[in-house]
């Protein structure tokens, strides 16, 4: 059996600076240090990081007076920030800086006076905090394209749409068009908003495709950017599997297989791809490959009380 790897894969310059600055802050203030949400959407990253000191709460009043708190990779609300101030509590801000600028740029168009219309799915942070920067009724939720129909604004309205970063590329682009299609003034950044990352991985995961009889994607349930690829694969007639580490493989998946692609999430260790890679040899004699992608060469810099850590 041949496997053959997705090139780039797992771990976005987002997730390397996020991790980072949770280990940081180990160094320089000691366990525990509170994160809120998981850090990245990996129960392994997650668990390596509790080993070494740090506490993940859901709320920020599960945190004690005085300690340390991280915002996750996703970011969070103006209303969770406040209530980090309210409380003086020292913070440090793990926000993918491509998320922060979707932030920013959410606030200036709402102060331009237009409507903000966020392209998200509902419960996810990332959204909770897009939206938690606009106050009121200013911004819009909208998941697919008959959400646009269902928006109660008039259609010579003002619009802005933002995205979340880690989007189906196509998707976006359809619901962009019954935008533009609904309403008369819309402007928006196109699909720029889904981060390059995001966008690498797809692209590399429709390279996978056109070689592989079953696609492996390693990542957690509940990771956006990961299942994404999964449904690149389904949508191109590739069986595809979210899988979190190896143990979780279906031996009926790849009866018949000849040639296995594997690929992972941004927020997916190269640790848990390794172990996926182990799981397939003990199947049988395998040969790995790498598919040529997309080489990524960016970094995020670190918040200033880190950087010398
Ligand atoms: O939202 C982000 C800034 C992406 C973080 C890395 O991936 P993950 O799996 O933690 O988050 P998503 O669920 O947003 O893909
Ligand atoms: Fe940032 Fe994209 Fe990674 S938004 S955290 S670079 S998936």
């Amino acid at each position: 059996m041949k496997v053959v790897l997705a090139q780039p894969r797992g771990f976005c310059a987002g997730v390397v600076r996020a991790i980072d600055i949770v280990e940081r802050a180990l160094v320089k203030y000691g366990a525990p240090i509170y994160v809120r949400h998981e850090i990245v959407h990996n129960r392994y990253v997650v668990e390596s990081l509790e080993r070494k000191g740090a506490r993940f709460v859901e709320n920020l009043d599960e945190v004690p007076d005085g300690a340390v708190v991280i915002f996750s990779a996703h970011g969070v609300s103006r209303a969770v920030v406040a209530e980090a101030q309210a409380r003086r509590l020292p913070t440090l801000d793990a926000t993918c800086p491509l998320v922060t600028k979707v932030h920013n740029q959410s606030r200036r168009y709402v102060a331009q006076g237009r409507t903000l219309v966020l392209i998200g799915h509902a419960g996810h942070p990332e959204v909770e905090g897009t939206l938690g920067q606009i106050d009121g009724l200013a911004a819009h939720l909208v998941q697919t394209e008959a959400d646009i129909e269902m928006l109660d604004v008039p259609t010579d309205t003002p619009i802005a749409y933002v995205t979340q970063t880690t989007l189906s590329v196509d998707d976006t682009r359809s619901i962009i068009a019954a935008l533009m299609r609904r309403f008369s003034d819309v402007i928006g950044p196109e699909t720029r908003d889904i981060c390059y990352a995001t966008q690498n991985r797809q692209m590399a995961m429709r390279e996978l495709c056109r070689i592989a009889d079953l696609v492996l994607v390693v990542g957690a349930r509940n990771s956006s950017n990961s299942n994404r690829l999964r449904e690149i694969g389904v949508e191109a007639g590739v069986s595809s599997y979210l899988v979190a580490d190896g143990t979780d493989i279906d031996p009926a998946w790849l009866c018949g297989a000849k040639v296995v692609g594997v690929t992972a999430g941004a927020s997916a260790p190269e640790a848990l791809v390794e172990r996926v890679i182990e799981v397939l040899r003990r199947m049988g004699p395998i040969e790995v490959s790498v598919l040529p992608g997309v080489e990524e060469h960016i970094n995020f810099r670190l918040p200033a009380e880190l950087a010398s850590v």
